[in-house]
């Protein structure tokens, strides 16, 4: 048996693993001890990684529709048609009328090829990936507010924060590693308050659960802000020599009264001034928060009310504070950190007017000096723009890297609606999803066990991952399959290894400068930034004041959610993660032990509402919005509120997002699929 260690390729956590393999084949998984992630440890997922990487349903050939059926074929005709396809619609419409989307699933090298291919090889900025659709909000609100999109601090330092405001995460489920940081920090004291609609596990282990009505997070920020405020608890001294716009914010908050707090979230003002003062008097505080937060129309304005508190309480740059955004995915902080979005290239050089940026002449000369021709002069498409741009007939060809987006897109029968209207769809993944079944040309992609790269985790971690066995059939990594295209397209990319991809994307990522593969093993990862090779990484943000400069307050407006119960759909429908599902679940599905726990979608009603409407525990129901319905089992539980309906996301046969909202949040385009307008009723069948 041959042992090489890795990185486990579900959440952004970046647990640290030995992979085992026999004959070609992955046969066992165990977790690293000597680690500060999870030493000796892993979540119901990681234990059973093997299972997915060697399953029977595993794309092994490339293949191409013919005559309306998907077919298999080699890969020098799968590359051909496709670069031929692609170099058509440049010609004749426009560079500008393709779409890349990028997977964090995959590696920072592999994520840096993506964008390199459609700014270089196609000639546009319209590339993105799923960070879209998730933490999107913490991008523009904490680049915005603090001058750094990161999670500030290390996981192991949760253990040094006396107070813990948990806001719109849930990482009994999501980050179950992360949780278990955090339950050891209740054991040593810490005290943990949880913001969230639904009773979450953690809520068992919490000194409070505020249970605030959905989307009513700035409502209750503000207030807290408020009671910080009023009973002097703020920080002055960090405050005068830290911040700006405090005088601005401090005013707006003059007539903000605790009653219409009170109203508007649901909780108790009395409770509310509790949290406030628990938060900024119990020293050092430290708030973590997830997608409750960023999903939603308001998204960026929630992360930046979040961002008020730190500041006002000078709960940053220090052990145990700060603000900690939980990332989702394996490798989508490398995402961002790669570019891989229509507005700012490697290392956050914002080329657009979104996020204040502006078109630096440097940065771009920069770029074209690397990349070797001219930079595209139009601003890009983010995902949903993609998706009303091919509804337009503007987009015209697409190629979706390691992304279901026809299970996971706000809106999903509109999503449909998108690529049947495309002229061309390319597809990567290792499996036929329901994305993959509508391509032209699906290229089979490898696993992270078949391959070498970088990934990094949601503390900014740059970690290596290590290839065990060879490619599966003739499946290839993204690397070669990218590179292979873009060859095709006369834009020859020719790297030796991930290394030498690697060592190009420093050239243009300042935060990654100083880092390079033997650093990361010989140091067990590396923190970014890392400017120099003398320096050591950097653990936790701001520690040398705010990035920024100064940090900015922001008067952040509560906006009901755009669609609020009404007669014809009387309840709030959110969505989000169980345990033993990932994503799309096209890998957590084909795990026997997992599909076992959960084998189908549901629905969670609470116990008063299922008895009103006639639902029985494990019948089949039928939820509605104003955009669809599907029809799954019950599960009543006295977890969601009253008036609260929940679904997971993780099963691409039964897809939650036919129901979801598609609002977007102009400012970082997220779409609020945590909250929506919905009604249930018994099945007839
Ligand atoms: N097992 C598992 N783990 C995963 C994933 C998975 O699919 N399965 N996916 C990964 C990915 S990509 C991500 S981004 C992370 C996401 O991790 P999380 O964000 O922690 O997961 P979610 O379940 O989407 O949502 C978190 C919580 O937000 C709450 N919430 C909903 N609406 C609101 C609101 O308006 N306000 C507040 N305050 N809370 C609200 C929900 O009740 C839920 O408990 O998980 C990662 N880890
Ligand atoms: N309603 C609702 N919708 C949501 C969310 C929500 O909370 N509510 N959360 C959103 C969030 S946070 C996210 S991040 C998205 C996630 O949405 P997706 O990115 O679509 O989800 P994944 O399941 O991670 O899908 C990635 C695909 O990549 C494939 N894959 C895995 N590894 C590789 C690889 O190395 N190469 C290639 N080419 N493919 C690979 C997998 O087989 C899978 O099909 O979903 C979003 N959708
Ligand atoms: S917590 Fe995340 S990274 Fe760790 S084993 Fe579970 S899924 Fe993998
Ligand atoms: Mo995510």
């Amino acid at each position: 048996m041959k042992r090489v260690s890795t990185i486990c390729p579900y959440c952004g956590t970046g647990c640290n693993i030995y992979l085992t393999s026999k004959n070609g084949r992955v046969v066992g998984v165990y977790p690293s001890r000597h680690n500060e992630i999870n030493s000796a440890k892993l979540c119901v997922k990681g234990w059973n990684i093997p299972e997915f990487i060697t399953h029977p349903d595993r794309l092994k050939k490339p293949l191409i529709r013919k005559n309306g059926e998907l077919t298999e074929c080699e890969w020098e005709e799968a590359l051909a048609f496709s670069a031929q396809k692609l170099l058509e619609i440049k010609t004749k419409n426009s560079p500008d009328a393709i779409g890349v989307i990028g997977s964090a699933r995959c590696t920072n090298e592999e994520l840096y090829l993506a964008q390199k291919f459609a700014r270089a090889a196609i000639g546009t900025n319209n590339i993105d990936h799923c960070a879209r659709i998730c933490h999107a909000p913490t991008v523009t609100g904490l680049i915005a507010s603090l001058g750094s999109g990161g999670m500030t601090n290390p996981i192991h330092d949760i253990k040094n924060a006396k107070t813990i405001i948990l806001i719109g995460g849930n990482p009994f489920e999501a980050h179950p590693i992360i949780a278990g940081h955090i339950i050891d920090a209740i054991d040593n004291g810490t005290e943990l308050i949880v913001a969230d609609p639904r009773r979450t596990r953690l809520c068992d282990f919490a000194a409070m659960h505020l249970q605030l009505n959905p989307g009513s997070d700035i409502a209750l920020i503000n207030a807290m802000a408020k009671v910080i405020i009023d009973e002097n608890l703020t920080d002055q001294e960090f405050i005068k020599n830290n911040t700006e716009k405090y005088e601005e914010f401090k005013e707006s908050f003059k007539d903000l009264s605790l009653e219409e707090a009170q109203f508007i979230t649901g909780i108790d003002k009395e409770k509310i001034r509790l949290a406030a003062r628990r938060y900024a008097t119990q020293k050092p505080s430290s708030i973590i928060y997830t997608l409750g937060i960023t999903e939603h129309y308001t998204g960026t304005a929630n992360v930046r009310a979040l961002a008020n508190l730190t500041l006002l309480t000078g709960n940053i740059g220090k052990p145990g504070s700060g603000i900690n955004p939980l990332r989702g995915q394996n490798n989508v902080q490398g995402g961002c950190d790669m570019g891989v979005a229509p507005f700012m290239l490697p290392g956050y050089k914002f080329i657009s007017p979104l996020c204040g940026g502006n078109s630096d002449k440097k940065t771009i000369k920069k770029y074209e000096e690397v990349c070797r021709v001219p930079f595209p002069p139009q601003q890009g498409f983010m995902t949903p723009q993609m998706i009303e741009g091919a509804l337009r007939g503007d987009i015209k060809a697409m190629w979706i890297m390691g992304e279901d987006l026809l299970t996971t897109e706000a809106n999903a029968h509109k999503s449909q609606k998108a690529l049947e209207n495309l002229h061309f769809l390319i597809v990567s993944d290792l499996f036929l999803t329901p994305t993959a079944q509508r391509a032209d040309v699906v290229f089979p992609a490898c696993t992270f066990a078949e391959k070498e790269g970088t990934f990094t985790n949601t503390e900014r971690r740059v970690q290596r991952i290590h290839k065990v066995i060879e490619p599966l059939g003739e499946s290839k990594s993204d690397l070669e399959i990218i590179s292979l295209l873009s060859s095709k397209m006369n834009y020859p990319m020719e790297y030796e290894s991930a290394e030498e991809v690697f060592e190009e994307m420093k050239s243009l990522t300042p935060q990654y400068a100083g880092i390079n593969y033997g650093r990361i093993e010989s140091e067990g990862g590396i923190q970014w930034p890392c400017p120099r090779e003398d320096s050591k990484g950097t653990p936790i943000l701001h520690s040398e004041g705010i990035a920024r400069g100064k940090g900015e307050f922001y008067v952040p407006e509560f906006l009901e959610p755009r669609e609020i119960p009404d007669e014809k759909f009387p309840f709030y429908l959110s969505t989000g993660r169980i345990l033993f599902h990932y994503n799309c679940g096209s890998m957590s599905g084909r795990t026997t032990r997992l599909a076992r726990e959960f084998s189908e979608n549901f629905v969670m009603i609470n116990p008063e509402d299922a008895r009103r409407f006639g639902i029985e525990e494990h019948e089949e129901a039928v939820v509605s919005t104003r955009r669809g319905e599907i029809t799954v089992r019950a599960k009543i539980t006295d977890e969601t509120a009253p008036g609260l309906l929940w679904m997971p996301i993780n099963f691409y046969k039964s897809r939650t997002n036919v129901l979801t909202n598609d609002a977007m949040d102009e400012k970082s385009g997220v779409s609020e699929v945590k909250v929506c307008a919905a009604a249930i009723k018994r099945s007839e069948k």
